[in-house]
């Protein structure tokens, strides 16, 4: 299956551009490309790769993305950005790129104290940086910032300046994220009906939290191609995240505009690249986003799942989960037990649930159920199936690296329990937790693959012995 730009609109990924513009984040040459080949295969239509003006390794990373390109190894369409100046715009085209995008600030506001032009000299600039861009035979986006807040009138000339000066995409971008839905079908429709002929990019920051929105919004009003970030990395509050839209638009399109099943294996790994974790609720691909909890909610899941997911978790990659705690149920628990092979008569699941209720424990393992069922029963009980691994993992870092640096990034992996910097043979030891044996080789993995870490040692836990220390 081709996915990204088979349907209707085209996902643009910014993670490379927009993302690195995440205070805190610098991605090295060699993420880099790892990210550009991880959204190519995933299916993402298009993807920019950064400003070859901001820094060298930057500038190295595109050449080597775009001889990915040429070789075949990356699928995807390869967009540089530029800021609309000659000189810029010279060294984003000789890279050779798919696309070279151009922005400007079209607002009063950003016309008069940033650029300090007025609108007629600024369609000017406009018109003569497209027909240069152009004229090294590039394919052209011009990117109107801040057009949000632009007068509409005025937005509208700027887009045909644009188009007419040879580019046949123009990105509405939302700088600030003040956009409504609402507002962004009139702009939208506006623009579409005056120049039918432009491909229209919704590029839109979440400030008020809705990125996805209008985005959706925008694609409703004749936007072709949506911008997005692998975490809905970018400056300030970032930009429509690339997991969140895609998982909409399937459940509002039926569309798989990249693949779905994925994208908990991009997540993790620009969370390992960025170093910035996701908070557990963010949609989708946020660790509690397919995990129930009240006993209402696990009761009704259990006899048919619909009644609280929006989606099946395995189309987007992701499975159930129920979290035991005092607001579990009898449903809850029962089926919990069933699912380590254990079946108890109703009077003992009375007594269990009784003692699930006084339990202060904010999650329970399944290793906790059990152990108040051995002690409701005074029996022991042989689990069959799927009691969590736990492990933990001893790194040596790098001599020339700072040990807090790599326990940080460490700490933002999934499955990361906890981290301790120590002294002796090893730097750091690690605490995991996983479902299985693939689950945890995985985590592994990405511990290795952080920057600074030498070497690795894992020790299995056996068997974790309850204390008085609390
Ligand atoms: C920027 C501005 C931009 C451009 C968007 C685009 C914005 O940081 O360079 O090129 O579509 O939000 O206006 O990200
Ligand atoms: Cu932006």
């Amino acid at each position: 299956m081709h996915y990204g730009t088979g349907g209707e609109i085209t996902i643009l990924d910014s993670t490379l551009r927009e993302g690195e513009q995440t205070p805190g984040v610098i991605f090295s040459e060699e993420w880099r490309v790892r990210i550009a080949k991880a959204l190519s295969d995933l299916g993402v239509g298009m993807i920019e790769v950064g400003d070859p003006t901001v820094a060298p390794d930057i500038k190295s990373a595109i050449k080597k993305i775009v001889s990915m390109k040429r070789g075949g190894e990356i699928e995807s369409h390869i967009i540089a950005h530029s800021r609309s100046t000659r000189q810029d715009i010279e060294t984003a085209a000789s890279l050779e790129p798919d696309r070279v995008a151009i922005f400007y600030g079209v607002s009063d506001v950003h016309l008069k104290h940033k650029h300090r032009k007025s609108r007629e000299e600024a369609l000017q600039i406009i018109g003569e940086m497209v027909s240069l861009a152009r004229s090294h035979g590039v394919a052209v986006r011009f990117t109107a910032e801040d057009a949000s807040r632009a007068d509409l009138t005025y937005l509208i000339q700027v887009v045909k300046t644009a188009h007419q000066a040879g580019a046949d995409r123009v990105s509405i971008a939302d700088t600030v994220g003040i956009f409504t839905p609402k507002r962004v079908r009139e702009v939208f429709s506006k623009i579409k009906n005056a120049v039918p002929t432009v491909g229209l990019d919704i590029h839109a920051h979440n400030d008020f939290g809705m990125a996805v929105a209008n985005s959706l919004a925008a694609v409703e009003s004749g936007a072709d191609v949506v911008h997005t970030t692998v975490n809905g990395l970018g400056e300030r509050a970032g930009i429509t995240p690339l997991q969140v839209f895609v998982a909409a638009y399937y459940y509002h399109y039926g569309v798989e505009l990249v693949n779905l099943r994925e994208l908990p294996k991009i997540t993790a790994l620009v969370e390992t690249a960025s170093g910035i974790p996701l908070m557990p609720t963010f949609p989708v691909v946020g660790e509690n986003a397919f995990t129930h909890k009240a006993g209402v909610h696990q009761a009704g899941v259990i006899a048919n799942p619909e009644t609280y997911e929006p989606i099946p978790p395995e189309v987007v990659g992701r499975s159930r989960d129920f979290s035991l705690d005092k607001y579990s149920g009898r449903k809850a628990i029962m089926h919990r037990l069933e699912h380590m092979g254990i079946t108890i008569p109703p009077q003992v699941l009375d007594k269990v649930v009784e003692e699930v209720k006084k339990t202060v424990a904010r999650r329970l393992r399944d290793e906790d159920l059990l152990d108040i069922l051995e002690r409701v029963t005074k029996t022991a009980f042989k689990p069959k199936v799927n009691r969590h691994i736990e492990a933990y993992v001893w790194v040596k870092v790098d001599n020339n690296v700072y040990t807090t640096s790599v326990a940080r990034r460490v700490a933002a992996l999934r499955n990361v329990v906890s981290v301790s910097e120590i002294t002796g043979e090893y730097d750091i030891v690690i605490k995991v937790v996983a479902q299985n044996t693939e689950e945890l080789n995985n985590v592994i993995e990405n511990i290795r693959e952080v920057r600074g870490v030498a070497s690795t040692l894992t020790s299995l836990v056996l068997k974790e012995m309850p204390t008085q220390y609390k």
